[in-house]
């Protein structure tokens, strides 16, 4: 048990006092790269878990850690892109909850003001 609480500290100070080396530009869901969340990303993650291409954008997350993984297919916020995302897109689109990003590796605050600026 300690040994967690240890482990939960020192990954909290990481994630406080890490300074990414280059930040992910990507908006959360929009796994086919056209800068949006719509339901064509949902098509694009099931051809992808089928074997169709790769989604187009993928970064270093947590940065630095040469971790490279697909990162805007990651809509539940666990750090991975998989089948659940694509479970969790359907139910966004369903009227669910909104997408959450890998919380190690959130999108640049400047994509995401530049988000809430188009969705108005
Ligand atoms: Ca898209
Ligand atoms: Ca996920």
């Amino acid at each position: 048990m300690k040994q967690i609480v240890v482990a939960v500290v020192l990954l909290a100070a990481v994630g406080i006092f890490a300074i990414p080396s280059r930040a992910c530009d990507y908006v959360v869901g929009d796994v086919n790269g056209n800068g949006y969340l719509t339901g064509m990303d949902v098509v694009y993650s099931i051809n992808v878990f089928s074997g169709g291409p790769p989604p187009p954008y993928s970064c270093d997350c947590p940065p630095g850690s040469g971790n490279i993984w697909f990162v805007a297919g990651d809509v539940n916020g666990s750090c991975n892109f998989n089948g659940l995302d694509v479970t969790y897109m359907v139910r966004y689109f369903k009227g669910g909850n909104g997408p959450i990003p890998c919380p190690s590796c959130p999108p640049t605050p400047l994509l995401k003001s530049k988000m809430e600026v188009e969705a108005k």
